[in-house]
């Protein structure tokens, strides 16, 4: 049996991968890019639980298979929160991890390490393409770093440092990530919906 993942993230694919993987779901699972024909949905709701609900109802109508969808992001305490739904594209450019992470550092500037409090946020959505619909959510706490530091994970990885942690989420192996993340929290969540709503 199929299940899509919603994503055209590579970053995410992976991980989905190792922690449907690890929580035992025994699907078949394809990728958003298997599907070259089907638009990406405009995301235009103002929650992570929103967009993740619109992405996953989108592939799951257009291809009659149940599909799962992520939506993600950093948010900054000292800027309300920001840059939340938006951090995909904080730079102006879609999915360039680097220049969002370098304008981030760059507005935050020197201010003190008791005052980089951020979190990591991920919504994870189920759609059947009757229609039924779940999404549960994930958090993983922890301060931003002045510098980026560690080459595994994407997107923000190298500045955001877990809470009890000394290393940054892109020092972190990928299953020591997985382990802890506002996605793999996410995910290990809806694994028993899945099982019961389209495995
Ligand atoms: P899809 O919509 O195709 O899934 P996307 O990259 O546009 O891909 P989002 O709108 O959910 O997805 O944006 C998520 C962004 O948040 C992502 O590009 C990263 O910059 C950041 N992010 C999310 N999870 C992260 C993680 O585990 N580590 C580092 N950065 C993360």
């Amino acid at each position: 049996k199929r299940l899509i993942l919603a994503t055209r993230n590579a970053g995410k694919i992976t991980e989905l991968h190792a922690i449907l993987a690890d929580a035992g779901l025994d699907l078949d699972l394809v990728g958003a890019d298997a599907y070259p024909d089907i638009p990406d949905v405009k995301e235009t709701g103002v929650t992570f639980a929103e967009n993740a609900l619109l992405k996953a109802h989108a592939l799951a109508r257009a291809t009659g298979l149940p599909a799962v969808a992520d939506d993600s992001g950093l948010c900054v305490d000292v800027l309300g929160g920001a840059p939340g739904i938006f951090s995909a594209r904080w730079s102006g450019t879609h999915g360039d991890d680097e220049a969002n992470l370098n304008l981030l550092l760059a507005q935050l500037g020197d201010i003190a390490d008791e005052h980089r409090g951020a979190y990591f946020a991920c919504a994870a959505a189920l759609a059947l393409p009757d229609g039924t619909e779940r999404v549960v959510e994930g958090r993983l706490n922890g301060v931003l770093r002045h510098t980026p530091s560690g080459t595994n994970g994407f997107g923000y990885d190298p500045i955001l440092q877990p809470e009890g942690e000394t290393r940054t989420c892109a020092e972190l192996t990928p299953a020591e990530k997985n382990a802890i993340s506002h996605r793999g929290q996410a995910f290990r969540a809806l694994v028993p919906v899945v099982r019961e709503l389209a495995g």
